[in-house]
């Protein structure tokens, strides 16, 4: 789950004074004032279409944010999850918004058939083990080159294993199917430290002597883990939630960088800062002032991809971390680290690294489907653990979602 705080009622705020000029002139689009939603909390588990939007020019996108909705088809929820942007016929969305202060249960049905569907892979590995008779060593061993194979690690697995023989002896266990169960109440377990819900919005309604001031999100991760993709998904849900949104193209390398974070601006009709060429953490320095000046919610920072071994590319995220904090003292309020789910152990590797470079406060864990090796979150939870915010289990909006430890285990493990 992710929450989002906002302090200001329905009355719109005053017209944005513009950004200082940058040195560099920064192209940007203009934003209109725009009503602010009414505060709640909400949760992203609703699944949104995106709406067909033609996206060419990049650096300018349209301004409006989340217009349309009065027409959509409306349904009651068996839950109050706010969600006041359009949505298409096949996705109508849910009415009701939150009352201030109630967290909503997340609707996930449809996201637990596909979480399932995308950690089978794993799942099928680990689960053939409790196919046998009898708990014996045999059983124990195969499991623990399940648990490996599937990237758990050493030290989880070795943690899990010790874990799971107490629970069989407490509960008096001869079955091996119950095993399994027993397996996923110690895997949950083992995972829920690292849930925790990303609350984003105007720091004044999330911290104590907090400014109205938005949360900056800086994204970093190795090249392809899927940090564009993710950040992408993640406007459309903050969007679709009422939260307004300011993108940084602070990956400023190569010009198809631009143009993919420009797709996104302009399907979510967001305002985005992009540049030619120009130095990222300048980038990052004017969209933060520009999120600040126009009264945004939430500016996400996407940068280049990078190994933790290219050192000079670390020194450059550290630069973008101390830039940002110049144009805003609180920022960058979130630090995330996107990894591919598929890298396994070595995405054990670049948490640490990264960590070290940058302090994270979060993680994305990209591709969990079709990957054989889910167990690397619970690596993570043993080694390393830092929250994990959202994972990603395919291509689709729908695909990014909150983390969720017991769901998680009760997938991986059928
Ligand atoms: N199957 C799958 N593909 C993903 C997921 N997240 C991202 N991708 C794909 O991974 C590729 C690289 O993503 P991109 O966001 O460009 O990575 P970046 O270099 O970190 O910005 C793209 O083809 C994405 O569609 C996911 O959760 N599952
Ligand atoms: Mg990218």
């Amino acid at each position: 789950m992710f929450s989002f705080f906002k302090k200001k009622p329905p009355a719109p705020p005053p017209p944005a004074p513009l950004p200082p000029a940058p040195e560099a002139p920064a192209k940007d689009s203009t934003d209109a004032a725009q009503p602010s939603p009414p505060a709640s909390t909400f949760t992203s588990g609703a699944t949104v279409s995106v709406a067909a939007v033609a996206a060419s020019v990049i650096s300018t996108a349209p301004v409006a944010v989340a217009v349309a909705a009065s027409t959509a088809p409306k349904v009651s929820a068996p839950v109050p999850v706010h969600t006041p942007a359009a949505a298409s016929p096949s996705t109508p969305p849910l009415e009701a918004p939150a009352p201030i202060g109630v967290t909503a249960k997340p609707e996930r049905t449809g996201w637990l058939d596909k979480l399932k569907a995308g950690l089978k892979k794993t799942g099928t590995s680990i689960a053939t083990v409790f196919t046998g008779t009898k708990i014996d060593e045999a059983l124990y061993e195969e499991l623990e080159t399940a648990l490996l194979m599937a990237d758990t690690g050493v030290k989880a697995t070795e943690f899990l294993l010790t874990d799971l023989k107490r629970r069989v002896k407490d509960n008096k266990t001869t079955d091996p199917a119950a095993v399994k169960g027993l397996l996923a109440q110690a895997l949950a377990d083992l995972l829920s430290p690292l849930e925790k819900p990303l609350a984003v919005g105007l720091r004044s309604a999330i911290e104590p002597g907090g400014r109205d001031e938005p949360t900056v999100i800086m994204v970093a991760g190795v090249n392809g883990a899927g940090k564009t993709t993710s950040i992408g998904k993640l406007t459309r849900h903050l969007s679709e939630s009422g939260a307004s949104v300011l993108l940084a193209a602070a990956d400023t390398f190569r010009a198809a960088a631009r143009e993919q974070l420009g797709v996104w601006a302009n399907r979510n009709t967001v305002d985005i800062i992009s540049q030619d060429g120009g130095d990222p953490a300048a980038v990052s320095f004017d969209a933060v002032a520009a999120g600040k000046a126009r009264g945004k919610d939430v500016v996400l920072v996407d940068t280049a991809g990078r190994l933790p071994t290219q050192l000079h590319l670390m020194e450059e995220l550290k630069k973008i971390k101390r830039v940002v904090q110049k144009a805003q003292a609180s920022a960058p309020n979130e630090v995330l680290l996107v990894i591919d789910g598929n890298t396994g152990q070595n995405a054990l590797a670049q948490v640490k690294a990264f960590d070290a470079v940058l302090g994270l406060t979060g993680l994305i864990v990209t591709k969990l489907d079709g990957t054989a090796k889910g167990g690397v979150l619970a690596a993570i939870a043993r080694e390393h653990p830092i929250p994990v915010y959202f994972i990603g289990v395919g291509e689709k909006l729908e695909d990014l979602q909150t983390f969720n430890a017991r769901e998680f285990a009760q997938a991986l493990l059928g």
